[in-house]
């Protein structure tokens, strides 16, 4: 094959994965819930690679202090958002990166005053129904966590189930994200960072 050939085999070549890369984008489907990326605290199972569940009102969830230095949260932070005294809980947490995406199925079989949400950095989203689809897209590095809580009791098994619903998903248009962000009829609360323990 003489040079001018190669070149335009080149050329085409880079057009044709230039092209690919534009009409197929996706962003990437962050690791299964088996993941040793996901780090988990309390009674957290896997029951398969994209399920999971937090549990409360078990010998196995941590002490609320515990699990707000897991989250990253200052102490009394999840009394303040409940308004009543949280005692245990469970927690999983995902260091996102930049470009990564979570899509999945949740819902919550709740006990008592139990709670359950989502918190992205310092923004916690608590649930206020009993099923929904959450969906994120992570245009930059970001903590992601799910977790439980037990209120005012030790007891009264509450369940946050979580199936993960696709491997990728197309970047979405501007529109798209705000729609996705405004399902689910969140609480949101922000909260301050503590500083991590010594
Ligand atoms: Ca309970």
């Amino acid at each position: 094959m003489h040079f001018k050939q190669k070149m335009n085999v080149a050329v085409v070549s880079l057009l044709t994965v230039g092209v690919s890369a534009i009409m197929t984008p996706s962003w990437a489907a962050i690791p299964d819930f088996s993941s040793n990326d996901w780090f988990k605290t309390g009674d957290v199972t896997i029951p398969a690679l994209n399920q999971l569940i937090l549990t409360t009102g078990t010998d196995s969830t941590v002490l609320i202090d515990d699990l707000e230095s897991f989250l990253n949260l200052t102490p009394g932070t999840l009394d303040s958002i409940s308004g009543l005294q949280t005692t245990f809980g469970s927690a999983t947490r995902y260091n996102a990166k930049a470009g990564d995406s979570i899509s999945f199925d949740w819902d919550f079989l709740k006990n008592g005053d139990d709670f359950g949400f989502f918190k992205i950095n310092d923004q916690i989203q608590v649930l206020s129904s009993s099923s929904s689809t959450f969906s994120r897209f992570f245009d930059s590095d970001q903590s992601f966590y799910i977790g439980v809580v037990d209120v005012n009791d030790s007891i009264g098994s509450s369940q946050l189930r979580v199936t993960r619903k696709q491997q990728s998903i197309p970047v979405p248009e501007p529109t798209s994200i705000l729609s996705i962000l405004a399902v689910g009829g969140y609480g949101v609360f922000l909260c301050r960072r503590s500083r991590k323990k010594a």
